[in-house]
């Protein structure tokens, strides 16, 4: 429904293969086990050894004077905006896992490391798999925009998203604080702890423990629960992703280090969405079990009434929330080019005016070279390009052109005669995984100095011989500004190796700040431009104009 594919796309997003499959390391049964041993095992034992233990909430009864009082509008606004929210985010969040669906702890993303998959296909060794190949089928009810590699579209919705989020829980706290309905959640005494395994004990044996009315006040584990998912998850998730991105990682070294690497940042993450769907799910069942109408009133119109009338209303919000999914699936497959650039004017505003004008830095070593790397993009077909393949691109040139006072063609011989750059850093695939690898090449500056573009160019364009997933020549560009970085240059040299051919021989680019799609493979030719807009459909490279990428670094 709503969407209208042609065939190459069809292909692409509804392939045959839709099959659902997870598969862990069997040490992930291990932790499982353990968890439950020492949780609801833990429970059971008490209870059969030594009985119920006493009720902490009609021991520790808190008298309702002190309390706050009942549920403020922006108590309950904030609830809801952050309901909506959540369900875009996480949503849209499984959609971009399944453009890469494996986990790992490894930055390299190895084959078979991953302690967690969401495919059944293993990957050949007897030939090329990319990571593009790689990405799975995930149904529109379950991801948002759903189907298969939609990347470009998820990542829309989920940074769309994110700045209602962050300033609705920065709103939410600061208005917590300022009152007196902090007490609700923030833990004064370690009791809380004792006291929330004794409410713990009595659910996992069956034994409801006496709830507390809601309107004041909190049972120790739903407490502490509320304080862990406002105080601990939401910040975690906040900077798990942070880790993920290149721009940051390149110039913070040390920042995704915090949660080990990027690949550990990015599992994490993706354990903390499930910390979160546990929480809903357990908090929506506790809702209606311990009195739904009552707890309805308290959260949709801020009374202790028993009338219907919060019922009726948060039923009206939720169906709210499901039409406007409806809507953004339906926008996600008609209107993908101005959700593009609805989510570059947000984000590629605010990310263009900070973190793209950090200089990116080269901070590995020879020991962090990654032993796997993922190859991606389609190999060229072009006769042109295999026949100087088979002589080792001894009669390439490259040609360099455009607005430029001398237009050069220069052979790779020559190329590697005027200068070298050797870095080791870690790319960062928009899909998710990475992999840290040496490249030598020369820097874009001794080009721009050798060509002397106009004092018009702002944007660098690099063609390649390969094409784009749906046909059409691969390119993309680049800022000059950008270009100009020291560690941005056309590579000849991988790994200490000359570049393979799978991974863009005879030259491919590397500009470290930006994301893997940005580093053209097999480069064919160089022009500088005054804009972007006149090239290919106008969205700054291949993969922006017919994936929807990001538009990130481009003016
Ligand atoms: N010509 C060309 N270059 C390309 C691509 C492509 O499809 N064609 N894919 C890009 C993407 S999405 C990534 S992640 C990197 C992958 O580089 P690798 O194969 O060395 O890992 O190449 C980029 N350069
Ligand atoms: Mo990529």
């Amino acid at each position: 429904m709503f969407t209208h594919f042609s065939p190459a796309e069809k292909e692409v997003h509804a392939p045959a293969d839709k099959r659902v499959f997870i598969a862990f390391k069997p040490y992930i049964f291990v932790i499982i086990g353990i968890l439950l041993a020492t949780s609801a095992g833990a429970a059971w034992l008490q209870y059969l050894l030594t009985g119920l233990p006493a009720d902490p909430s009609v021991i520790n009864s808190i008298t309702t004077a002190t309390a706050p009082k009942g549920f403020p509008v922006w108590v309950r606004l904030s609830h809801w905006v952050n309901f909506f929210f959540l369900s875009l985010i996480i949503r849209s969040g499984l959609s971009i896992l399944f453009d890469h669906p494996r986990l790992y702890w490894n930055n390299g993303c190895t084959p078979k490391s991953e302690w967690i998959r969401f495919t059944p296909v293993k990957i050949p060794e007897d030939k090329v798999w990319t990571a593009k190949e790689d990405a799975r089928y995930i149904s529109p009810w379950l991801g948002l925009p759903g189907y298969r590699h939609a990347v470009g579209i998820a990542r829309v919705w989920h940074f769309l998203t994110v700045p209602f989020f962050l300033t609705n829980g920065i709103v939410f706290i600061a208005l917590l604080f300022y009152t007196d309905q902090w007490k609700r959640l923030v833990p004064v005494s370690w009791q809380i702890f004792p006291d929330s395994w004794s409410v713990f004990v009595h659910y996992a044996t069956f034994n409801m423990p006496i709830e507390p009315n809601g309107f004041y006040h909190f049972n120790a584990l739903q407490q502490l629960s509320y304080f862990g998912v406002v105080f601990i998850l939401a910040p975690l998730a906040m900077l798990t992703g942070m880790a993920m991105s290149p721009a940051i990682e390149n110039r913070f070294h040390w920042f995704p280090k915090l949660f080990g690497n990027r690949q550990s940042a990015r599992s994490i993450h993706f354990l903390i969405m499930i910390a979160y769907v546990g929480f809903i799910v357990i908090h929506v069942s506790m809702v209606a079990a311990s009195g739904l109408v009552r707890n309805m009133n308290h959260i949709v119109i801020g009374t202790d009434t028993t009338d219907a009338r919060g019922l009726y209303m948060g039923i009206g919000i939720v169906l709210a929330t499901v039409l406007f999914c409806i809507l953004a699936y339906w926008l996600s497959w008609n209107k993908q080019r101005s959700l593009q650039y609805m989510e570059g004017a947000v984000n590629g505003t605010i990310w263009r005016n900070t973190w793209n004008h950090l200089k990116p830095r080269a901070y590995y070593q020879k020991k962090d070279i990654s032993p796997y790397f993922w190859p991606n993009g389609k190999m060229p077909s072009s006769e042109i390009w295999q026949q100087l393949a088979a002589t080792n691109f001894k009669n390439y040139k490259l040609k360099i052109g455009g607005l430029v006072e001398n237009p050069v063609e220069l052979s790779l011989e020559e190329l590697q005669n005027m200068a070298k750059e050797q870095n080791i850093t870690m790319h960062h695939c928009i899909q998710g995984w990475s992999g840290i690898a040496e490249w030598g090449g020369i820097p874009i500056s001794e080009i721009v100095a050798l060509v002397k573009p106009h004092a018009s160019v702002t944007t660098v364009a690099f063609y390649s011989f390969g094409e784009g997933l749906y046909g059409g020549v691969y390119y993309d560009t680049h800022t000059l500004d950008n270009c100009l970085k020291p560690q941005s240059i056309l590579a000849w040299e991988m790994n200490y190796k000359p570049l393979p051919p799978e991974y863009g021989a005879p030259l491919r680019l590397r500009v470290e700040n930006q994301l893997g799609y940005k580093m053209v493979k097999w480069i064919s030719s160089i022009e500088f431009v005054e804009t972007y807009k006149t090239l290919g459909k106008g969205q700054g490279g291949k993969n922006e104009d017919d994936e929807y990428f990001d538009l990130l670094a481009n003016t």
